[in-house]
């Protein structure tokens, strides 16, 4: 009789704490069955700058998945996300945010792709190579190069890595060039120097495209060009080298990250192809959140 009180009490006190557990207390959530994800986090995706295809394609996300209807899309920038997803993860807090690879944070933090069964962020994404065109023509060496690069996710990942670190973009990328000069005389091959051209290289203050533009600025330089590195939202980014404003751009996510941009700007515009394949886009969450789907956000 007695024990049979003491088992009806325990289980009215778990229903109490249970009930009160969702507000951010610190508890262990996820496993809690009185809260959900959707309150735990204040049904809130943690975005970045406005103009990335990412945001679109969250928005997107938000009209297409019935259980996101209540959801809304912060905007933010590659920074502020990664400082608030740092922070979650150190007190092993739940947080949804708008993530890609490659990226410093995977390899900083245990993270995961929340599975996207209606296929918003597509599949795997290139990472290509806009010049202005005239470029060929203009600057044959600057052209080669930058037709010849092309690397790998984990090279990328090392600079990114390094600045996140601390070092100065110029810095990482000047050690990666050193690190890496097989790889890059690759691209260099057949590219005669120069002396003091001017070159324009724009892009993003996304993590990867500041990786990529330092290094290929790098080896630009090394080659004999006075390299200008030209940051823009991503808009800008396109319409500049569009329009002849700037040289070129690293920085084109395809098919689908920046299929707008180039409906826009891609007639104008001479596509030299990958420079990286394998990159991704989606939303993120710490792995020990205890959710695996979009679908699973409610
Ligand atoms: N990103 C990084 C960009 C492309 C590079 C995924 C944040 C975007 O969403 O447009």
């Amino acid at each position: 009789m007695k024990k049979r009180f003491v088992f009806l009490f325990v289980l009215a006190l778990g229903f109490v704490l249970s009930a009160c557990s969702g507000n951010g207390n610190g508890t262990d959530k996820g496993s809690d069955e009185g809260t959900s994800v959707g309150k735990e986090v204040k049904y809130k995706i943690v975005g970045i700058e406005p103009g990335a295809g990412i945001m679109q394609a969250t928005e997107k996300a938000l009209k297409e998945y019935d259980n996101l209807a209540d959801w809304k899309l912060v905007e933010s920038s590659s920074t502020a996300m990664a400082a608030e997803l740092q922070k979650a993860y150190e007190k092993k807090e739940p947080i949804v945010v708008t993530g890609w690879s490659p990226h410093w944070k995977f390899a900083k933090f245990d993270l995961k792709y929340l599975e996207d069964p209606k296929g918003i962020y597509g599949e795997e994404e290139s990472i290509e190579t806009l010049v202005r065109k005239g470029l060929k023509e203009d600057q044959p060496s600057a052209y080669t190069v930058l037709d010849q690069f092309h690397w790998e996710p984990s090279n990328m990942e090392e600079v990114m890595v390094e600045i996140h670190d601390g070092a100065e973009p110029k810095e990482a990328a000047t050690k990666w060039v050193e690190a890496n000069k097989d790889l890059v005389s690759e691209w260099t091959k057949g590219a005669e120097e120069v002396s003091g051209e001017k070159i324009s290289l724009a892009y993003v203050a996304w993590d990867t495209e500041i990786a990529s533009a330092n290094v290929v600025g790098k080896v630009l330089e090394d080659l004999g060009y006075e390299v200008d590195l030209i940051q823009l939202d991503a808009g800008p980014m396109f319409a500049s080298v569009a329009e002849g404003d700037a040289d070129a751009m690293v920085a084109a996510w395809l098919p689908l990250t920046h299929a707008d941009y180039m409906d826009q700007y891609g007639d104008k515009l001479e596509n030299l192809g990958p420079n990286l394949e394998g990159a991704k886009t989606g939303l993120v969450v710490p792995a020990y959140m205890d959710i695996n789907s979009i679908e699973d956000l409610k």
